[in-house]
C-alpha cells in the first residue's frame, strides 16, 4: 500500500457551508495530480477542488449537498508520492484546529481557487464627490484571469451588489459586483483582458454615501493539498461578506461552472438561454447537451417574429467582442428594421428561392415617359410601367400571383392583383401595395406609388396599406447597381428585382443598335413555380416593357 494523504477542502477565504453541487470521484477512482475532485458551489462563484497529487480515492467522507468549509476532509489518497496520512499537508488544515501561526510559506503556481468571491469589486480610491474608482477585488494567489463577460458599460446605472463582469480561470468561475450604486463611468476593461488584484476596472460616479472605501477583502487563494497563505494572527482578516449574504447573480449572468462553460463556447451556445437543471437553476453540461438537441430537432415557430439565433435549428453565429479589434458603437435597430429583418429571415429560410435574370429592351419606353413627362401632369418614372407590366404577365401566369396554403397541398389562385413595392425609407424597407393593379392607368398607378412611397418615407404607412400583396418590385434603378437577389417576400411566391437601366450595343441583325436595356432578376418559390414557368414569366415581362402598347391589351 502507498502513503496516505488527507485530502482537504482547501482556503476558502471566509466561506463557510459551501455546498457540493458536483462529486467527480468514487472510492477506488484513480485520479491525477491536479484532477478535479468536486465542485463547491456560491451564489457568485463556483470552484472545483483538484487533487493534490496521484493516487487512488480511499474514504470519500462527503456526499452532494454536503456543505463544505475549510479543513473539511474529503477523502484519503493512497498514492506513491503522498505524504503521509499523519502529516497532512497544512494548508488542508481544518479550521476547526488551533490557528496556525502566519506563515510565509510559498504558494505553487498552480493554485487555482478564488476565495473571497463574495467580496465586492475593491474601492481603491474615493473622492467626497461621490465617485469611487473599482478594483479588481483580492484574487489571492491569481493573477492575469480573463475576463469572459463584462455586464456594464459606460452610462450604465448599476445597483450595489449588482454584477459588473465575470472572470473565469482553467477551474474558477468569479462574479465581481458593484461595491454601491451609481453610474458607470470611464470603464477600463473589455472582455479578454487579463486582470489581477488591484486592476481599475472602472469608476462609480453618483454613489449615495460614496467616498467610503469598504474594508479591504480577506486574504484569498486556497491551494489543496499544499500550503497556503494563513491570515496572521496579529492581523486578523478583516470582515467580509458571508457566502448567505451574497447577492444571486443577475439574471443575464448563466449560472455555470467553468466546465460548463468552456464546454457551451464551444458549442457557440448562449448560456443564458440555457434552463439548468442544478441546484439553484444551475447550467450543467448535461443541460448544454440537452438544448443543443432540442435546438437542432425543433421546427421553427411560425409566431416567432424575430429570428432567435439558434432558435431554427440553425447554429447561432459565434458571438465575438468587436472591441477588441477596434473601437465601436452600438446603434439600436429602428423597430421597422427588426420587423423587416424577421420578414425576411423567415422568407429566406423557408422559401427555396431561385433567380432568373434578364434585360429588357426600354428604348421606347423611355423617350415615352419622358415625352409624357414633359407634357405636365403627373411625373413618370419607371415603376408605374413595370408594375402594370407585372400585372399584365401575372394575368398569363397566375402562379406568379398564388400563394402555397399552408399545408403545403395546394396553390390559393388569387383573383385580383394587389402588387406591393419595396420603398426605402430612413428607418427601413417597407413594402406599401398598391390595390387592384389591373383595373388602374399608367398615370394612376404614378399618382399612388408617388404617394404611398411619400408616406412610407413619413412613417405614416397604416398596416392596411402593407397588406395583402400578390407579388412584389424592388426597384434599385434609381440608385444604381445591375443585378440582384431580392428575398420573396412571403406569402408571395415571387419578386421582381429591377435595376438600373443602361444602354448597350444591341445587335439587330445587320448592325449594333444602341438601346436603354433594364436589368431585372426574378425571384421565385421554386416550391410553386418551375424554371421554365418563371422563363416564360421574365420573357413576357421583358416584351411588354419593350413594347408598351400591349400593356393596355
Ligand atoms: N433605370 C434608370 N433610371 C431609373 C430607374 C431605372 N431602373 N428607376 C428609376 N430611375 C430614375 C427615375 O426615372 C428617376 O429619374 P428622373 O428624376 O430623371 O425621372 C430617378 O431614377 C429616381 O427615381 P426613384 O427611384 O425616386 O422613383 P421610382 O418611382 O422609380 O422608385 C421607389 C420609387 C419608392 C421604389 C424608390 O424611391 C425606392 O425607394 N427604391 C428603393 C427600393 C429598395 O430599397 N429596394 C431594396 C429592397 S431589398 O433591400
Amino acid at each position: 500500500m502507498g502513503n496516505l494523504i488527507d485530502v482537504q477542502v482547501p482556503d476558502l477565504g471566509d466561506f463557510k457551508d459551501i455546498p457540493v453541487i458536483e462529486l467527480l470521484v468514487k472510492d477506488g477512482d484513480t485520479v491525477e495530480k491536479d484532477q478535479a475532485l468536486l465542485v463547491l458551489e456560491s451564489d457568485k462563484s463556483t470552484m472545483e477542488v483538484p487533487s493534490p497529487g496521484s493516487g487512488i480515492v480511499r474514504g470519500l467522507k462527503v456526499k452532494l449537498g454536503d456543505k463544505l468549509s475549510k479543513g473539511d476532509r474529503i477523502c484519503r489518497l493512497e498514492g506513491e508520492g503522498a505524504a503521509p496520512a499523519a502529516k497532512p499537508a497544512p494548508a488542508a488544515k481544518p479550521a476547526t484546529e488551533a490557528p496556525a501561526p502566519a506563515k510565509k510559506e510559498s504558494k505553487p503556481a498552480s493554485a487555482d481557487l478564488f476565495a473571497d468571491s463574495s467580496a465586492p469589486a475593491k474601492v481603491a480610491a474615493a473622492s467626497g464627490g461621490g465617485t469611487l474608482v473599482v478594483t479588481v477585488p483580492d484574487l489571492g494567489d491569481f493573477k492575469d484571469i480573463p475576463i469572459i463577460e463584462l455586464l456594464v458599460k459606460d452610462g450604465d446605472s448599476v445597483e450595489k451588489d449588482q454584477t459588473l463582469l465575470v472572470l473565469e480561470s482553467d477551474k474558477s468561475t468569479m462574479e465581481v459586483p458593484s461595491p454601491g450604486s451609481g453610474v458607470v463611468r470611464g470603464l477600463k476593461v473589455k472582455v479578454g483582458d487579463k486582470v489581477s488584484k488591484g486592476h481599475a476596472l472602472l469608476s462609480l460616479e453618483g454613489v449615495a454615501g460614496g467616498g467610503e472605501a469598504p474594508k479591504p477583502a480577506p486574504k484569498a487563494a486556497a491551494v489543496t493539498g499544499k500550503p497556503a497563505e494563513e491570515p496572521s494572527k496579529a492581523e486578523p482578516p478583516p470582515a467580509a461578506k458571508p457566502a448567505e449574504d451574497i447577492v444571486v447573480a443577475s439574471g443575464t449572468v448563466a449560472h455555470a461552472g467553468p466546465a460548463t462553460r468552456k464546454f457551451a463556447r464551444e458549442l457557440g451556445v448562449d448560456l443564458a438561454r440555457v434552463p439548468g437543471s442544478g441546484p439553484k437553476n444551475r447550467v450543467v453540461i448535461e443541460d448544454v447537451q440537452k438544448y443543443v438537441k432540442q435546438q437542432m430537432t425543433a421546427s421553427p415557430s411560425p409566431e416567432s417574429r424575430v429570428p432567435s439565433p439558434g432558435g431554427s435549428g440553425i447554429p447561432p453565429i459565434p458571438v465575438q467582442d468587436f472591441s477588441n479589434y477596434g473601437e465601436i458603437e452600438e446603434k439600436p435597430l429602428a423597430r421597422i428594421r427588426k420587423l423587416s429583418s424577421a420578414h425576411l429571415t423567415r422568407s429566406w429560410l423557408n422559401v427555396p428561392h431561385v433567380t432568373q435574370h434578364d434585360e429588357a429592351d426600354i428604348t421606347e419606353l423611355e423617350a415615352f415617359r419622358k415625352s409624357a413627362s414633359e407634357d405636365g401632369g403627373v411625373k413618370l418614372t419607371l415603376l408605374p410601367f413595370v408594375m402594370k407590366a407585372v400585372s399584365v404577365a401575372i394575368r398569363q401566369y397566375p402562379e406568379f400571383g398564388s400563394s402555397l396554403s399552408p399545408d403545403g397541398g395546394s396553390l390559393i389562385m388569387k383573383k385580383y392583383c394587389h402588387v406591393g413595392f419595396a420603398a426605402d425609407t430612413p428607418n427601413g424597407l417597407v413594402v406599401p401595395v398598391v390595390r387592384d393593379v389591373w383595373s388602374k392607368s399608367i398615370t394612376q398607378l404614378a399618382t399612388e406609388t408617388a404617394e404611398l412611397a411619400k408616406k412610407a418615407r413619413d412613417a405614416k404607412l397604416g398596416p392596411n396599406d402593407m397588406r395583402g400583396g400578390c407579388f412584389s418590385i424592388s426597384s434599385l434603378g434609381g440608385i444604381g447597381g445591375s443585378y440582384f437577389t431580392p428575398i420573396v417576400n412571403a406569402p408571395e411566391v415571387g419578386i421582381l428585382g429591377v435595376s438600373r437601366g443602361v444602354i448597350k450595343p444591341v445587335w439587330d441583325g445587320k448592325a449594333f443598335q444602341p438601346r436603354l436595356m433594364l436589368p431585372l432578376s426574378l425571384s421565385y418559390d421554386h416550391r410553386v413555380i418551375d424554371g421554365a414557368y418563371a422563363a416564360r414569366f421574365i420573357v413576357a415581362l421583358g416584351r411588354l416593357l419593350g413594347d408598351i402598347r400591349r400593356l393596355s391589351l
